[in-house]
């Protein structure tokens, strides 16, 4: 009897279908990380979010979590409860930590943004911030947005909160201070806009290789890749973008990725949005130095497209009830046919 039981659950075992593995196990075949941004709220509340979430993914970039007015809303006070929560959860399913951002010009919170602060006192402020944040999580946060979207569209550095209360020093100062909290960290800058050719991926490179030049510690790139069907850039001009910011010895990484169509998407639509997706990955796996692929969400449904672009949205690889997209299928294709072993 015991023996026929053992046949029995043999066979079925046998029979059953393979468990699919997720992007994050082919990912990791091939080389790369494969991230999205995080909805704190949404992962401590949907159980089906955080199960897609540690499913298909290895890296995780906090969508607002630790953005200036959320983790430091008072001067004297932080507040960590969703960081912390974001990092538990990274490590608790053997997860990377991306960490988003320290010198942003959005998102800073009212004492700060209405204040009356000299230089000295804006230097000392945001010191304190970058160190206190990359401090706490230093060993734990393997790396760190440092400092995003400082490039305006004519490829100018941008005038900021940060560029006019500080100077133009102030990138140099902020890689400087995250990486003396957190030697180890990985150091990125991360901009949009300027993924393909013309003046603002011109700036952007000027940008990071005068950084290098100076001997700052900054050691990637981050090419966001919020993109419409009819505004991406050229697959040729990712290429040599991505090829010119390796050629300084730094990584580079798609990092926010997401593909805005007109809602409800139509299937042509759906389709472009699989060929984008699946070009950029390609793009991002032939190249040794780009490391991670990041789409902006998880599903359609927390994305952050409808709120800022009515009549956009169906962005993201997985629909609002967390299925698969042509999207996921496209990206899926990729990794399982990329080489291991070469990068
Ligand atoms: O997705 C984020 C959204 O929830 C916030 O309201 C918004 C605030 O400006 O920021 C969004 O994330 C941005 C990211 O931090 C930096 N790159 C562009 C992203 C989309 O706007």
């Amino acid at each position: 009897m015991r023996l026929r039981a053992l046949v029995m659950a043999v066979a079925l075992v046998i029979s059953m279908p393979a468990v699919a593995a997720g992007l994050r196990d082919l990912a990791q075949a091939a080389g790369i990380r494969f991230g999205a941004a995080v909805d704190v709220e949404a992962l401590n509340t949907d159980a089906a979010y955080a199960q897609l979430l540690a499913r298909e993914f290895n890296l995780v970039t906090p969508e607002n979590a630790m953005k200036f007015s959320v983790v430091h809303p008072e001067r004297e006070r932080y507040d960590f409860t969703q960081a912390d929560a974001l990092v538990a959860f990274a490590e608790a399913h053997a997860m990377q930590v991306n960490g988003h951002v320290l010198v942003w010009h959005q998102q800073l919170p009212d004492w700060l943004a209405q204040g009356q602060f000299s230089q000295d006192e804006l230097k000392a402020i945001l010191r304190e911030h970058i160190q206190t944040l990359v401090t706490r999580y230093r060993g734990r946060v393997a790396s760190w947005d440092v400092a995003a979207e400082a490039v305006a569209e004519d490829g100018q550095p941008r005038d900021t909160f940060w560029s006019r209360g500080i100077g133009p020093d102030y990138l140099a100062l902020a890689f400087q201070w995250a990486h003396e909290a957190d030697p180890q960290a990985h150091l990125r800058y991360n901009d949009y806009g300027g993924e393909g050719a013309g003046a603002k991926a011109d700036g952007i490179y000027r940008l990071v290789a005068e950084l290098r030049g100076q001997g700052v510690p900054i050691h990637g790139v981050g090419m966001q890749m919020h993109v419409s069907p009819d505004d991406a850039p050229r697959t040729q001009d990712l290429r040599v973008n991505l090829q010119r910011l390796a050629a300084l010895g730094l990584a580079t990484h798609i990092s926010e990725m997401d593909v805005m169509l007109p809602v409800p998407a139509s299937r042509t639509n759906l389709n472009k949005q699989a060929v984008l997706y699946r070009d950029t990955l390609k793009l991002c796996l032939a190249q040794p130095q780009c490391r991670s692929f990041s789409t902006w969400g998880t599903t359609d449904r927390y994305s952050w497209i409808p709120e800022f672009f009515p009549g956009k949205g169906a962005a993201l690889l997985f629909g609002e009830d967390g299925r698969a997209k042509p999207a996921y299928e496209s990206v899926r294709k990729v990794l399982r046919d990329a080489k291991t072993g070469t990068r």
